[in-house]
């Protein structure tokens, strides 16, 4: 794609703001976008998206958990409700299954499910399949999940898994879910060993299964509270059901509450600010070392620059890559 191709950031930002699917569709396109001209665009356009309405609107919802628990399924559970409910969702699956017993991806059925996908304009899903990059999740999510924000209510990021993908999803979301399977041992060892950081909300899916996910919720109910609390959130664990449709609803009064919690405290802002930096810092890391870091002062003078209020941190970013690129090329 040459530049003259590329869309106008501040046009594409209006639209954006409208919720217009095509420029929903082509703002990630960009996002996703590697070449130099498409990277200042995007810089331009999560700029251009960042107002106060980013910083403190809406609720980004990582849902993360091990592989069958249901992730998808109950996502596309919460769709359904969150839509009667009126409220607008976006959502990015960073790691739809490929399994081919179920037909190239679960993420594809639960579209079946929702059959009203593609015409309901107050959703929209996409999936960036093969994204956990070396057991982590792509860079690209963050400024993905940031598009959204801008123009539904409730964006959610479900990625599959523990330990590393676990770990990066807690630097994107506001809340995370994790679900938990049923009769599995795994989430127990995991919050144990401090494999898994304690997600805010925990959702033991397949209650229809009966007693063995009562036993699974009650001894996370047990084990959650050894770790050593954060703050005054209570870590709820919620039964609930996918495909029996139960416990939805008690499951999104508690992210409404969590949401709540962390605005009362004045940590929505913190947080997302504080997601924002380590998102500047890994891009940076990622694609020049710690070398390239030490190029333009460090990790204290980059986090320095980035918490001058009056610079937009995407745009910080790109400055800070070209100061880094021009370094390089006059070391050479
Ligand atoms: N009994 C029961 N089965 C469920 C429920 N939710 C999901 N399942 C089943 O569990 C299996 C896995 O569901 P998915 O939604 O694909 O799980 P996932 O966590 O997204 O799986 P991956 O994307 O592969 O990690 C499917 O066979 C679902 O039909 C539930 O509430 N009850
Ligand atoms: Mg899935």
């Amino acid at each position: 794609m040459t530049q003259a191709q590329l869309p106008d950031p501040e046009q594409l930002a209006v639209r954006i703001l409208r919720r217009e699917r095509a420029a929903v569709a082509s703002g990630l396109n960009l996002l996703d976008n590697k070449l130099a001209a498409a990277r200042q665009r995007s810089a331009g356009l999560l700029a251009a998206l960042s107002g106060e309405r980013a910083l403190n609107d809406g609720h980004l919802i990582g849902v993360t958990g091990p592989p069958g628990a249901g992730k998808s399924s109950l996502v596309s559970a919460m769709i359904r409700e969150w839509r009667l409910a009126g409220r607008t969702v976006g959502v990015l699956a960073v790691d739809p299954s490929s399994r081919p017993e179920l037909g190239g991806g679960a993420l594809l059925g639960d579209r079946i499910r929702i059959k009203n996908a593609a015409y309901d304009e107050g959703l929209f899903i996409r999936s960036l399949a093969n994204r956990n990059q070396l057991g982590g999740v792509a860079t690209e999510v963050w400024p993905m999940s940031w598009l959204m924000l801008a123009c539904f209510d409730i964006v959610v990021v479900e990625t599959v898994g523990v330990g590393q993908t676990e770990i990066d999803i807690a630097e994107i979301g506001d809340t995370i879910c994790y679900v938990a399977q049923p009769a599995s041992g795994d989430t127990i060892q995991y919050l144990k060993s401090g494999i898994i950081e304690i997600p805010d909300v925990f959702a033991v899916n397949k209650s229809d299964l009966g007693a063995p996910a009562h036993k699974t919720a009650s001894e996370i109910s047990r084990s959650a509270p050894r770790q050593d609390r954060r703050d005054d959130w209570d870590y709820p664990v919620c039964l609930v059901s996918a495909t029996m449709n139960t416990g939805i609803q008690q499951l999104h009064a508690h992210f409404d509450r969590h949401r709540s919690f962390l605005a009362a405290a004045g940590l929505l802002g913190k947080l997302r600010a504080r997601h924002q930096s380590a998102w500047v810092v890994r891009v940076l890391k990622e694609e020049f070392g710690t070398f390239g870091i030490e190029l333009v002062g460090g990790y204290a003078e980059i986090g320095r620059r980035l918490n001058e209020t009056s610079t937009n941190q995407f745009e910080e970013c790109e400055r800070l890559r070209q100061q880094i690129i021009s370094r390089f090329k006059s070391s050479d």
